[in-house]
């Protein structure tokens, strides 16, 4: 669009590049690998898109710019932004508050003042770019006001929100001494999407006790001014993989030869199991590491030559957040521990590997592991999870899943658990790990089938034409 003006734009904390020095000490822009990227895509280029997030540097002054045909609008965020707005409120209110208060939320006055402020920085950023009637997809938790303030700048746009993370039940989400503005902030899109039904519900429930607003399934009546009320679509879309990527990758030879290669390098243990995941409170990491070193105490696994491994990747992850280096710190004592205990010279217990790996190296990972083990305390989706089954063109391998996780309402053929019951996730453990291969093979084709249905291009366009469809007839102004 030859104004300055676009059609479409994403709105995220961050932008789909990351700004990385390069040796000579120029800048240059890498793609993050995220399936939101893929997933908007062809969306992107079809419409001639925007996209507003911050560049992952602090401090700096950046044009917009175009990237791979996306105008890319940088917003920029100060070290104390990042401080309040990101660690702070976003990821030590918001995050535990909404992860069922796993860990304890702080609730601090000077982070919400900054999560406000940042927020109208993000709407205005995007008012300012987007055309006339132009169609706002804003993402994730970082920008629940967002809708709102963006409405009030710009009537014209069709508004949408998609909520990553779980949305919590009332008892818990009515803690926050800001419950009724954040409610308030989402009411502003035209479309709310959450990942799982109960999300959808416990958000319609907030607004029938803050508000006193009709609901019905699927919608919020929000009422106006001497108008008629305006139609509030709040339902489930839940996000995937972009699958036949992933199966691509895990086909490659290279990809497949590395597989085997992480099985010799682990001592060519009978069984491997996996563990991926950001280093996050909410995975149940912990609960994981118990079961499995209780099965190792009990002698009902071993570690050595033709035995049992546990590979765990935890990947880095909000490191300057006290409660994730608290978590941190006990994780390391704890595989510390069973390697001390129960390995040997050649094997150890655990893999513990706190480190992020290019996606080849996930997929390997993936392919090499008989079971995978997804233990989350509550997770919104987890796509951990779909991309093992992407994975495992060979129809093998066993996951096991927590059903805190969204995954959980769809991939119904894992072996679910619920991770507080040690006792249980030990039994299904011990189970994947015997499972005969016929009955491998039919729970992985069946959990395959509704990944390959349902991947991230479904996901974005389910959502899209739910927001479409919210224009009048012709594509005119938003119908109320
Ligand atoms: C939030 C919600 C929801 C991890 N380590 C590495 C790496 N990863 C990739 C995985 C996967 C992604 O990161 C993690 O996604 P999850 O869904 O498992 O979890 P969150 O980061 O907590 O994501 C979650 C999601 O948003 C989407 O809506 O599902 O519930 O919490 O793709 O593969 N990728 C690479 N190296 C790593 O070391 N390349």
């Amino acid at each position: 669009m030859g104004d300055g003006r676009y059609s479409f734009v994403v709105v995220s904390n961050r932008l789909p590049v990351d700004r990385v020095e390069e040796e000579d000490g120029t800048a240059a822009w890498r793609r993050s690998p995220g399936g939101l990227v893929t997933a908007l895509e062809p969306v992107m280029r079809a419409s001639g898109g925007a996209w507003v997030g911050w560049a992952g540097q602090p401090d700096i002054d950046l044009a917009p710019f175009d990237n791979d045909e996306v105008r890319l609008v940088p917003v920029k965020l100060s070290a104390s932004d990042l401080r309040l707005y990101y660690e702070g409120f976003s990821n030590d209110t918001i995050w535990p508050l909404y992860h069922d208060v796993i860990a304890q939320p702080t609730y601090r006055r000077v982070w919400w003042d900054r999560y406000a402020q940042v927020n109208r920085r993000f709407a205005e950023e995007t008012a300012a770019v987007a055309a006339e009637g132009a169609t706002v997809w804003v993402q994730d938790y970082h920008l629940q006001l967002v809708p709102r303030m963006l409405r009030e700048l710009r009537p014209d746009l069709v508004i949408g929100y998609f909520h990553h993370i779980p949305f919590p039940p009332y008892g818990i989400y009515s803690q926050l001494p800001w419950r009724t503005q954040i409610v308030q902030g989402l009411l502003g899109a035209d479309v709310i999407g959450f990942q799982r039904v109960a999300d959808a519900g416990n958000y319609a429930r907030a607004v029938r006790r803050l508000l006193g607003y009709r609901t019905a399934t699927g919608s919020i009546e929000v009422p106006q001014d001497g108008a008629p009320p305006r139609r509030v679509v709040a339902k489930t879309y839940p996000i995937s993989i972009d699958t036949a990527a992933f199966e691509e990758l895990a086909r490659s030879p290279e990809v497949q030869e590395r597989a085997q290669q992480i099985r010799r390098d682990l001592g060519n243990p009978a069984t491997v199991i996996l563990g991926v995941d950001r280093l996050d409170y909410t995975k149940g990491i912990r609960h994981r590491l118990k079961a499995y070193g209780e099965l190792l105490e009990d002698g009902r696994l071993q570690v050595g030559e033709g035995e049992t491994v546990l590979v765990q990747v935890a990947s880095p992850s909000r490191e300057r957040v006290e409660a994730y280096m608290q978590l941190r710190d006990e994780i390391e004592l704890t595989v510390g521990r069973l390697n001390g205990d129960f390995g040997t010279i050649s094997h150890q217990a655990v893999s513990y590997l706190h480190q992020g790996y290019p996606r080849e190296e996930m997929a390997a990972l993936y392919l090499a592991a008989d079971v995978m083990l997804v233990t989350a305390l509550r997770d919104g989706m987890n796509l951990v999870a779909k991309e093992y089954v992407a994975a495992r063109g060979d129809e093998d391998g066993v996951l096991v899943l927590s059903e805190f996780a969204g995954a959980s309402d769809e991939l119904r053929q894992a072996l679910l658990i619920n991770p507080h019951d040690i006792a249980g996730l030990k039994d299904a453990i011990l189970r994947a790990i015997s499972m005969p291969r016929d009955e491998r093979r039919r729970r992985m084709r069946a959990l395959r089938r509704r990944v390959r249905e349902y991947d991230v291009a479904r996901w974005s366009r389910g959502f899209l034409a739910d927001l479409e469809a919210v224009r009048g007839p012709a594509g005119g102004p938003p119908a109320s």
